[in-house]
Protein backbone atom coordinates (compact mmCIF):
# COMPACT_ATOMS: atom_id res chain seq x y z
CA UNK A 1 0.00 0.00 0.00
CA UNK A 2 1.48 3.21 -1.15
CA UNK A 3 0.52 5.08 1.68
CA UNK A 4 2.88 3.05 3.93
CA UNK A 5 5.93 4.52 2.90
CA UNK A 6 7.98 6.69 4.36
CA UNK A 7 8.17 10.50 4.00
CA UNK A 8 10.98 11.12 2.08
CA UNK A 9 10.19 7.85 -0.45
CA UNK A 10 6.86 9.63 -0.20
CA UNK A 11 8.09 12.33 -1.75
CA UNK A 12 9.81 10.93 -4.40
CA UNK A 13 6.43 9.17 -5.08
CA UNK A 14 4.51 12.26 -5.35
CA UNK A 15 7.47 13.95 -7.49
CA UNK A 16 6.68 11.03 -10.16
CA UNK A 17 3.41 10.85 -9.90
CA UNK A 18 3.35 14.86 -10.62
CA UNK A 19 5.94 14.21 -13.28
CA UNK A 20 3.12 11.88 -15.14
CA UNK A 21 5.34 9.05 -14.78
CA UNK A 22 3.55 5.79 -13.77
CA UNK A 23 6.42 4.17 -11.88
CA UNK A 24 6.13 2.90 -8.44
CA UNK A 25 8.21 3.21 -5.38
CA UNK A 26 9.22 -0.22 -3.15
CA UNK A 27 10.68 -0.01 -0.15
CA UNK A 28 12.55 -3.23 -0.34
CA UNK A 29 13.14 -5.40 2.87
CA UNK A 30 17.39 -5.33 2.55
CA UNK A 31 19.22 -2.17 2.62
CA UNK A 32 19.85 -0.55 -1.16
CA UNK A 33 22.29 1.99 0.13
CA UNK A 34 24.82 1.61 -1.82
CA UNK A 35 25.03 0.14 -6.03
CA UNK A 36 26.06 -2.90 -5.24
CA UNK A 37 23.11 -3.70 -2.50
CA UNK A 38 20.53 -1.89 -4.57
CA UNK A 39 21.24 -4.34 -7.32
CA UNK A 40 21.17 -7.53 -5.09
CA UNK A 41 17.65 -6.24 -4.26
CA UNK A 42 16.21 -5.20 -7.63
CA UNK A 43 17.88 -8.17 -9.54
CA UNK A 44 19.35 -6.30 -11.96
CA UNK A 45 23.09 -6.22 -12.77
CA UNK A 46 25.23 -3.12 -10.87
CA UNK A 47 25.66 -0.70 -14.17
CA UNK A 48 21.70 -0.72 -14.17
CA UNK A 49 21.89 1.22 -10.90
CA UNK A 50 21.78 5.23 -11.21
CA UNK A 51 23.98 6.78 -8.61
CA UNK A 52 21.95 10.05 -7.95
CA UNK A 53 26.02 12.06 -6.92
CA UNK A 54 26.04 15.84 -5.99
CA UNK A 55 28.97 17.62 -6.86
CA UNK A 56 30.02 20.93 -5.92
CA UNK A 57 31.66 23.62 -8.41
CA UNK A 58 34.39 25.09 -6.24
CA UNK A 59 34.42 28.65 -7.70
CA UNK A 60 30.32 28.78 -7.91
CA UNK A 61 30.22 26.78 -5.38
CA UNK A 62 27.06 25.63 -7.15
CA UNK A 63 25.36 21.94 -7.23
CA UNK A 64 25.73 19.66 -9.56
CA UNK A 65 23.31 16.46 -9.55
CA UNK A 66 25.29 13.46 -11.93
CA UNK A 67 23.35 10.26 -12.72
CA UNK A 68 25.48 7.97 -13.07
CA UNK A 69 25.69 4.45 -13.98
CA UNK A 70 26.38 2.09 -10.99
CA UNK A 71 29.37 0.52 -12.50
CA UNK A 72 31.19 3.54 -13.58
CA UNK A 73 33.49 6.03 -11.00
CA UNK A 74 32.74 9.38 -11.96
CA UNK A 75 35.52 11.22 -13.77
CA UNK A 76 36.11 14.76 -11.53
CA UNK A 77 37.95 16.24 -15.15
CA UNK A 78 35.46 15.37 -17.51
CA UNK A 79 32.49 16.72 -15.64
CA UNK A 80 34.65 20.76 -14.53
CA UNK A 81 34.69 20.72 -18.58
CA UNK A 82 30.94 19.75 -18.69
CA UNK A 83 30.20 22.42 -16.19
CA UNK A 84 33.47 25.21 -16.90
CA UNK A 85 34.47 25.02 -13.32
CA UNK A 86 36.02 22.48 -11.28
CA UNK A 87 34.15 20.14 -9.01
CA UNK A 88 34.44 18.43 -6.16
CA UNK A 89 32.56 15.90 -3.77
CA UNK A 90 31.03 17.81 -0.99
CA UNK A 91 30.47 16.39 2.56
CA UNK A 92 27.02 15.12 3.65
CA UNK A 93 25.52 18.42 4.65
CA UNK A 94 25.41 19.80 1.49
CA UNK A 95 24.29 17.25 -0.23
CA UNK A 96 21.22 17.07 2.63
CA UNK A 97 20.63 20.93 2.07
CA UNK A 98 20.46 20.72 -1.72
CA UNK A 99 18.76 17.92 -2.66
CA UNK A 100 16.24 17.44 1.17
CA UNK A 101 17.64 13.82 1.33
CA UNK A 102 20.85 11.88 2.65
CA UNK A 103 23.10 9.98 0.75
CA UNK A 104 21.98 6.47 0.10
CA UNK A 105 18.69 7.83 -0.89
CA UNK A 106 19.28 10.34 -3.10
CA UNK A 107 16.35 10.48 -6.13
CA UNK A 108 16.59 11.48 -9.41
CA UNK A 109 13.99 13.69 -8.83
CA UNK A 110 11.84 16.01 -6.15
CA UNK A 111 14.58 18.08 -4.45
CA UNK A 112 14.39 20.87 -2.80
CA UNK A 113 15.39 22.76 -5.85
CA UNK A 114 15.96 22.07 -9.10
CA UNK A 115 19.50 20.75 -9.89
CA UNK A 116 21.59 20.88 -12.90
CA UNK A 117 21.57 17.65 -13.85
CA UNK A 118 24.29 15.11 -16.27
CA UNK A 119 23.06 11.89 -17.00
CA UNK A 120 26.08 9.18 -17.87
CA UNK A 121 25.39 7.85 -21.58
CA UNK A 122 26.31 4.19 -20.31
CA UNK A 123 22.79 4.01 -18.65
CA UNK A 124 21.39 4.41 -21.79
CA UNK A 125 21.67 1.07 -23.23
CA UNK A 126 20.13 -0.36 -20.48
CA UNK A 127 15.90 -0.82 -21.12
CA UNK A 128 15.53 -0.75 -17.49
CA UNK A 129 17.40 1.27 -14.81
CA UNK A 130 16.61 1.48 -11.13
CA UNK A 131 16.96 4.84 -9.32
CA UNK A 132 17.13 5.30 -5.49
CA UNK A 133 13.73 6.54 -3.90
CA UNK A 134 14.46 9.35 -1.51
CA UNK A 135 15.57 6.67 1.55
CA UNK A 136 18.47 3.62 2.02
CA UNK A 137 15.81 0.76 1.35
CA UNK A 138 13.31 2.47 -1.74
CA UNK A 139 14.02 2.01 -5.06
CA UNK A 140 11.88 2.74 -8.37
CA UNK A 141 12.26 1.40 -11.86
CA UNK A 142 11.92 3.72 -15.03
CA UNK A 143 13.73 3.61 -18.61
CA UNK A 144 16.40 6.03 -19.30
CA UNK A 145 14.10 8.28 -21.98
CA UNK A 146 12.43 8.14 -18.17
CA UNK A 147 15.33 9.22 -16.71
CA UNK A 148 16.30 12.45 -19.05
CA UNK A 149 12.18 13.15 -19.47
CA UNK A 150 11.86 13.69 -15.65
CA UNK A 151 15.41 14.89 -15.11
CA UNK A 152 16.15 17.66 -18.35
CA UNK A 153 19.40 16.47 -17.60
CA UNK A 154 22.38 16.67 -20.33
CA UNK A 155 23.47 13.45 -21.29
CA UNK A 156 27.81 12.93 -21.54
CA UNK A 157 30.36 10.43 -20.54
CA UNK A 158 30.90 11.07 -17.23
CA UNK A 159 33.74 7.54 -16.87
N1 LIG B 1 20.69 3.94 -2.92
C1 LIG B 1 21.94 3.74 -3.61
C2 LIG B 1 21.76 3.14 -4.97
S1 LIG B 1 20.65 3.99 -6.01
C3 LIG B 1 22.67 5.05 -3.67
O1 LIG B 1 22.13 6.08 -3.28
N2 LIG B 1 23.89 5.00 -4.19
S2 LIG B 1 24.71 6.32 -4.58
O2 LIG B 1 25.93 5.84 -5.15
O3 LIG B 1 23.91 7.17 -5.39
O4 LIG B 1 24.95 7.12 -3.27
C4 LIG B 1 26.05 6.91 -2.50
C5 LIG B 1 27.10 7.90 -2.93
O5 LIG B 1 27.15 8.96 -2.01
C6 LIG B 1 28.49 7.36 -2.98
O6 LIG B 1 28.78 6.76 -4.21
C7 LIG B 1 29.34 8.58 -2.76
O7 LIG B 1 29.62 9.22 -3.97
C8 LIG B 1 28.45 9.47 -1.97
N3 LIG B 1 28.90 9.49 -0.58
C9 LIG B 1 28.95 8.48 0.29
N4 LIG B 1 29.42 8.89 1.47
C10 LIG B 1 29.67 10.20 1.36
C11 LIG B 1 30.15 11.22 2.26
N5 LIG B 1 30.47 10.97 3.51
N6 LIG B 1 30.26 12.47 1.79
C12 LIG B 1 29.90 12.75 0.52
N7 LIG B 1 29.46 11.86 -0.37
C13 LIG B 1 29.34 10.59 0.05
Amino acid sequence: MVDSLKNSARKVQDALDEAGLACEVIEMPKTTRTAREAAAAAGCSVGQIVKSLIFRGTRTQKPYLVMASGANRVNEHILADAVSEPVEMPDADFVREKTGFAIGGVPPIGHTAPLETYIDQDLLQYAEIWAAAGTPNAVFKLTPTDLQAITGGLVIKVA
